[in-house]
């Protein structure tokens, strides 16, 4: 199997209206395997960097903002085609464009108050994972239900 790594947050406002459990529950149920976790208030140049190219948008400076508005519950989860899937779980960025069924579809409105992040490419996973955790944070485990997940 090959296995990547990406990284979804909860945002600020994920985190205000109780929808930690509920994002957590949709990775874990779906088989992937959760490796590091952490709630964190990014100051504003840990999300200028997370951010930064969209820094020539319109929307950028609002984005930072509410990115540091409060704390955010980072996290790394592995699996098989875990980058893409998790975008397709999250949804699309506009909630309204957002399937029911995604995160976002089911749970907001407005793309500035969209509940949740995702890496978009295995490479902007990387750089992601870096910039919000240390090598020590990330943990190496197998889960109990590995073979009845993976074939
Ligand atoms: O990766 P994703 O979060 O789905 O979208 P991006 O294009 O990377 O934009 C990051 C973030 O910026 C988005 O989740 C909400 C916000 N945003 C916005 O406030 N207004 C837009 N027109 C586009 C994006
Ligand atoms: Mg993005």
């Amino acid at each position: 199997m090959t296995s990547e790594q990406t990284f979804i947050a909860v945002k600020p406002d994920g985190v205000q209206r109780g929808l930690v459990g509920e994002i957590i529950s949709r990775f874990e149920k779906r088989g992937y395997k959760l490796v590091a976790i952490k709630l964190m208030t990014a100051s504003k140049e840990h999300l200028e960097k997370h951010y930064e190219d969209l820094k020539e948008k319109p929307f950028f400076k609002g984005l930072v903002s509410y990115m540091g508005s409060g704390p955010v519950c980072a996290m790394v989860w592995e699996g098989k085609d875990v980058v893409k899937t998790g975008r397709t779980i999250l949804g699309a960025t506009n909630p309204l464009a957002s399937a029911p069924g995604t995160i976002r579809g089911d749970y907001a409105i407005d793309v500035g108050r969209n509940v949740c992040h995702g890496s978009d490419a295995v490479d902007s996973a990387k750089k992601e994972i870096a910039l919000w955790f240390s090598e020590s944070e990330i943990q190496k485990w197998t889960p109990a239900q590995h073979s009845w997940v993976y074939e």
